[in-house]
């Protein structure tokens, strides 16, 4: 590329983010998924003319539609409480809606919007027909009885259930929705339509749920980065993993790595982190489980059974010296700061099993440091993967084994690894995979060709 080409793409860039800040002002998060996506992009959509004409960038970065609505509900003492609500349509181009639900007090609309846009991008890039969506609550259920919860969830459904659907939009899980919160708003929207459809997924298997759907985006993060070691002809055996978290998403990455011969060193919540430098075995990670999931208590009660481990109150685990980081808790939790000290101490893979856990100056660092990087869109997708399949066992009225959905899964995640070799792959400029690019230009071009096949839309 010559470099009167490198300075037009660059202005392109800036005038189009410029153009972003404008329109969704004090939307930090929203911006910065949209930076690194278009980033990507840019080049690839300019050498096609038919993406500048039907102007697809311009119209994938508008939602298709945003609900914002109040949730009224009474707690446990009879007084009244207020949350509100969103549901974030961004693009049914190429499936209906999907996303998860998140519900937690820091919960505003800039955040679901880079959920949303990054969900079209990972859906495409899983190979079934799924739009992308997300919403959630600025309810936090920590602390709150199952009976609290129980009317939180009834009382959102009374709204969401209109704007939903099997062949509309169908959410699911993420932050603080699990398989109690999805039971209350299933049975709810069941309640209300009359209806026993696969509207949203995460269903408990007992009634219509599919089989490893809990286990999906952990073991999926964790075949992703398998996939990316075996590629340089490596593998996880004997590897050490910092993992950050310890719910739904983390619990799975550290059973996965366990199987497949890696040792997890950490585990975190919001309260702090626990290093075990044994690793986590099968009976540690029930007690992870029990702790977490059962009681819903903090992480730092693990160190009352296993006094050798140690806890670290108020930090985060990158000061751990490991071979792999897999982040598995939120948004922007690991840093330049926390890069430096990952890089000094070695790390060799970065593998994002939350979505956008990593900051853009930290990606950065990574990629001065040749070391891999692997985005959310691409590592995590096996969960809504999953979801896709229980959506398809749902319409089939049917339902595969735990081998048959595990196999299935297997597969996509190398399809996904090979789409971002296929994107992000270019020797002339490194020896390693751009993940980032890969991902991104591969999601893109399914909902990009989708788009101006339909015309002005
Ligand atoms: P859970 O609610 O099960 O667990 C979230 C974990 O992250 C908890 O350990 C929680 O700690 C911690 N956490 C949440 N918010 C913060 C915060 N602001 N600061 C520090 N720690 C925090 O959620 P999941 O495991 O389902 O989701 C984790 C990540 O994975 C999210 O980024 C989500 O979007 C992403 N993801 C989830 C998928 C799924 O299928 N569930 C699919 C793909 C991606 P505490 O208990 O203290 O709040
Ligand atoms: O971020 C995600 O991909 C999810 N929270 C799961 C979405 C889904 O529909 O299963």
């Amino acid at each position: 590329m010559g470099k009167a080409v490198e300075v037009e793409i660059a202005n392109k860039i800036a005038v189009f983010l410029k153009m972003i800040r404008t329109n969704n002002p004090f939307q930090e998060e929203f911006f910065q998924a949209v930076k690194e996506v278009i980033t990507s992009v840019m080049p690839f959509a300019l050498e096609n003319s038919k993406y500048v004409k039907y102007k697809v960038l311009e119209r994938m970065v508008e939602p298709d539609r945003i609900v914002i609505f109040r949730v009224s509900w009474q707690d446990d003492n009879g007084e009244v409480q207020v949350n509100r609500a969103w549901r974030v349509q961004f693009n049914n181009s190429i499936g209906p809606y999907k996303g998860g639900m998140r519900f937690h007090p820091s919960v505003n609309l800039s955040i679901l919007k880079f959920l949303g846009f990054e969900q079209c991008f990972k859906n495409s890039l899983t190979g079934l027909p799924l739009g992308g969506a997300k919403g959630g609550s600025n309810f936090d259920p920590k602390h709150r009885s199952d009976a609290e919860v129980m009317r939180f969830c009834h009382a959102l459904m009374i709204e969401l259930h209109r704007h939903i659907g099997e062949n509309t939009d169908v959410p699911a899980g993420d932050i603080g929705v699990g398989g109690r919160e999805i039971g209350y708003m299933f049975g709810q929207y069941k309640r209300i339509v009359n209806k026993f459809t696969g509207t949203i997924t995460g269903k408990g298997v007992d009634f219509g749920g599919s089989l490893i759907r809990k286990e999906a985006t952990g073991y999926g993060a964790v075949y992703f980065a398998e996939n990316v070691l075996n590629f340089r002809g490596d593998s996880l055996k004997g590897k050490t993993i910092v993992v950050s978290g310890s719910g739904n998403v983390a619990i799975y990455v550290t059973e996965k790595a366990l199987n497949l011969g890696a040792q997890v060193l950490t585990l975190s919540d919001s309260s702090g982190y626990i290093y075990d430098r044994e690793g986590f075995n099968e009976e540690k990670i029930a007690a992870v489980k029990e702790i977490k999931e059962i009681k819903r208590a903090r992480i730092g009660e693990y160190v009352k059974i296993y006094p050798k481990a140690e806890f670290h109150p108020n930090k985060r685990p990158w000061e751990v010296a490991a071979d792999i980081a897999i982040p598995s808790a939120t948004q922007n939790e690991l840093d330049e700061e926390d890069a430096k000290k990952l890089i000094a101490n070695g790390v060799q893979l970065v593998c994002e099993a939350a979505n956008m856990p990593v900051t853009l100056g930290a990606i950065e660092l990574f990629n001065t440091a040749k070391v891999i990087f692997n985005p959310g869109k691409a590592a995590n997708a096996g969960g809504v993967a999953v979801s896709g399949f229980e959506q398809s066992q749902n319409s089939l009225r049917m339902t595969w084994s735990a081998e048959e959905v595990e196999d299935r899964l297997k597969n996509i995640m190398k399809d996904i690894h090979d789409t971002c070799v296929k994107f992000g792959y270019n020797k002339k400029k490194s020896d390693i995979v751009n993940y980032v690019d890969g991902a991104n230009i591969g999601g893109f071009v399914k909902i990009a060709n989708a788009m101006t096949t339909y015309g002005v839309v």
